[in-house]
């Protein structure tokens, strides 16, 4: 049995991390019997960071490993795929997590409106007392990381300006199909959906979540592609 080390749940939500959701979507697809262990504590995994697939002995960390682990027992997440095809998948999955993933963390870190949800939930181990002063200094080095990325340096209406145009990229690849390739999900929709639901489901109602629950051609989509993956432990 694989044990996929992910952070916890999120309300309906398999995982607050939608790194967590991606991984979850591959092992369904992949048919592989598995199951979850949550952990809010990553500084032990390889990457101090999360999800990890724990094989045997084995930890493999990153969601892009444990796709290529599970490829290598025989999944295929692009199925009917051509060579362009797969390229143009590989972009999207390029563009969900390295675009799309920061407007996810900037509106969960960087929003004094959310910040008090995300220190009291994703730190609720950190005592008290404690919780703060420790939290404060995390918080810190996240803003900072979304500095040097560069979301961080955007006014409100940049950022909106620039996220607008990523979710029209996506709605206009999904019309006139239920997924970013036509009939059957592939490796890019794990990627976009698990960023979009993680967008729409940050636990204050900003104008980010908005933009994905307000839009009802991203909101079917994501029932589409998370009714396809399956029940989730
Ligand atoms: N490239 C990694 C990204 C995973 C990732 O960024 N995980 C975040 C949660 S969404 C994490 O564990 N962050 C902890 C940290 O940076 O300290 C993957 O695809 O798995």
């Amino acid at each position: 049995m694989l044990t996929l080390l992910t952070y916890p749940r999120n309300a309906e939500v398999f995982s607050l991390s939608p790194f967590c959701v991606k991984a979850a979507l591959l092992l369904n697809h992949a048919q592989a019997k598995w199951q979850r262990q949550d952990l809010r504590d990553p500084r032990k995994m390889p990457h101090q960071k999360l999800p990890v697939l724990r094989v045997g002995q084995e930890l493999i960390s990153d969601s892009a490993n444990i796709r290529r682990y599970l490829e290598a027992g025989g999944a295929e997440f692009d199925p009917g795929l051509g060579k362009r095809e797969r390229a143009q998948a590989h972009s999207l999955i390029r563009m969900a997590e390295e675009t799309l993933y920061f407007f996810v963390v900037r509106d969960r870190w960087d929003n004094d409106a959310v910040w008090p949800t995300i220190r009291d939930n994703y730190f609720q181990e950190v005592p008290f007392l404690l919780r703060r002063p420790v939290t404060g200094a995390i918080r810190r080095s996240v803003h900072q990381g979304l500095q040097f990325q560069g979301i961080g340096r955007f006014s409100d209406a940049e950022r909106f300006a620039q996220l607008d145009g990523h979710l029209q990229a996506i709605a206009d690849l999904l019309e006139g199909q239920d997924f970013l390739f036509g009939k059957q999900v592939t490796s890019a929709d794990m990627s976009v959906a698990a960023m979009l639901q993680a967008m729409g489901s940050t636990m204050v109602k900003t104008p980010t979540v908005e933009r994905i629950t307000g839009n009802p051609v991203l909101c079917r989509y994501l029932t589409r592609v998370f009714d396809q993956a399956g029940q989730m432990p």
